[in-house]
């Protein structure tokens, strides 16, 4: 679906209501200062279709939002990534990439569901996504026990969580939803009481920490894709906190014992070699967060994101 000098979309979305620690909303700005537009254009030779801005949805935000389900800021979260699901869609179905620079992980509700969309209008295919993460980001409403949504979209991706047509989350329909059959984790390794029960209950596919120690990430990465199988168009949701803190300590839930950076470039590789990736998402880099490492974080969102989208050694 994808090879270097055809086109790529690209949105930044400057978004951190689906958490409570400011300044995540700052990282595509720094993201794109730090050249990575123009390495995608002059290096891989990608044609972008980019409107140069980071959309923050002000005008969509909600003057009151009270919680709703437990959670906190539904209707702002639901506003933004509804705004969202159309922009991915619209790259998508012209039969571009997407890249989405994060934001908070709330925003792969948006992105997701648009390449799903797209993706089923387009090509009559369910896509798969390898949702590369220290956490698995599948809490309902009901176990989350924070209430911030980033650690929720894979349950209304899925279906798990949904909401009545007329609440904030009614917009999502199945159109919009992916399989859990369809999903792969990788580089879990904190994962909540009610979602270690979610995962086990519907059999998804993660590959956590400890598997990749265990096996190497040579071989989980022959596992993860064939579990997908091959010809399988593929979303990429990479949170930045995958990695361990010691490559990328600005993040807002940041866990020690994670993948090295060249273990998620080679993540990254993979799924730029299948020639299925349809769309890629880079999320939680906060800049204002140990600030002394926020040029480090930046640096390496920047490598997977270049890895992701065919950057070689050779
Ligand atoms: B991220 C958490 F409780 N599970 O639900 C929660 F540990 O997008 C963390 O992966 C969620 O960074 C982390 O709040 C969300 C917590
Ligand atoms: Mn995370
Ligand atoms: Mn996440
Ligand atoms: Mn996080």
């Amino acid at each position: 679906f994808l090879k270097n000098g055809t086109d790529l979309g690209i949105v930044a979305v400057g978004f951190s209501g689906g958490q409570c620690k400011a300044g995540v909303d700052a990282a595509p700005m720094a993201l794109i200062e730090s050249g990575l537009a123009d390495q995608l254009k002059d290096d891989l030779e990608y044609n972008i279709h980019f409107d140069n801005k980071v959309h923050s949805y002000t005008e969509l935000l909600p003057s009151s939002d009270p919680d709703h389900r437990g959670m906190k800021k539904p209707r702002a979260v639901s506003a933004v990534t509804q705004a969202l699901s159309q922009q991915v869609y619209d790259h998508a179905k012209e039969g571009r990439c997407v890249l989405t620079l994060g934001g908070d992980h709330s925003i792969a509700i948006g992105t997701i569901s648009g390449t799903a969309k797209a993706i089923r209008e387009r090509l009559g295919r369910d896509m798969a996504v390898i949702w590369v993460d220290a956490h698995a980001d599948i809490n309902t409403p009901e176990t989350s026990d924070s209430g911030n949504i980033h650690g929720m979209p894979v349950a209304f991706l899925t279906g798990l969580a949904s909401d009545k047509p007329d609440a904030p989350f009614g917009w999502l329909k199945d159109e919009h939803r992916v399989s859990v059959k369809k999903l792969v984790y990788i580089g879990l390794r904190d994962v909540d009481r009610g979602e270690k029960k979610i995962l086990r209950e519907h059999g998804i596919k993660a590959f956590s920490m400890h598997d990749i120690d265990r096996h190497g990430i040579g071989k989980v990465m022959d596992m993860a894709l064939g579990w997908i199988g091959s010809d399988t168009p593929i979303h990429l949701s990479f949170d930045i906190d995958a990695l361990d803190p010691r490559f990328a300590p600005s993040t807002g839930t940041a866990v020690r014992g994670g993948l090295t950076l060249r273990e998620g470039d080679f993540i990254a590789e993979c799924v730029h070699e299948t020639g299925s990736l349809v769309a890629l998402d880079l999320v939680e880099v906060n800049p204002s967060l140990e600030e002394a490492g926020a040029a480090e974080t930046v640096r390496s969102g920047v490598s997977i994101v270049r890895c992701a989208l065919g950057d070689t050694l050779l």
